[in-house]
């Protein structure tokens, strides 16, 4: 079974907008933005309501970077993640239930507080590369294998 879910990074010049994750999967982590796609509804739109109701901002302008497929041992569902890095938006960052927002600039994000497959992809995303990635993890913490192939953008 396909699980699909989406994660918008905010870029914007030297810094991106990350949050802490309060709540369900992820807890306690750093992260971008982002959730399960509902029924009816396109992988962009879903992305979009999740920024809506995790950090109170309307996207006005994003590309998508990649898809990431995650895999846990021993488990039939796979997480198919679609990756959009966003720029300009409406609105201020605020905490909501589900995430505490916050600016970090590029050389201080914080990988150890993240998810451990981040720090393969993220930096290559923020310099423009666009990617497909499968991360294969014996649990949350704790990544067995992965495969990157990155693309030049169309
Ligand atoms: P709800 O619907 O609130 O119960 P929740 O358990 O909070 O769901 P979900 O499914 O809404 O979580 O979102 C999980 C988020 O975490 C998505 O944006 C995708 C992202 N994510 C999952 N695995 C990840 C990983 N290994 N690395 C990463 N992001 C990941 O950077």
């Amino acid at each position: 079974m396909i699980k699909v879910l989406t994660l918008c990074i905010i870029h914007q010049g030297h810094q991106v907008l990350l949050g802490m994750k309060k709540r369900g999967f992820g807890q306690g982590r750093w992260n971008g933005f982002g959730g399960k796609v509902h029924e009816g509804e396109s992988i962009e739109e879903a992305m979009k309501r999740e920024l809506k109701e995790e950090a109170g901002i309307v996207l006005n302008s994003y590309e998508k970077k990649g898809v990431i497929d995650f895999e846990f041992q021993g488990e039939a569902q796979i997480l198919e993640v679609h990756v959009f890095k966003g720029s300009e938006f409406e609105g201020e960052p605020v905490e909501t239930e589900e995430m505490k927002p916050q600016w970090f600039a590029i050389g201080d994000i914080p990988f150890d507080q993240m998810w451990v497959d981040d720090k393969y992809w993220l930096p290559s995303v923020l310099e423009g590369k666009n990617f497909k990635a499968k991360f294969l993890f014996a649990d949350e913490d704790t990544l067995i294998d992965h495969t990157i192939e990155w693309k030049q953008p169309e």
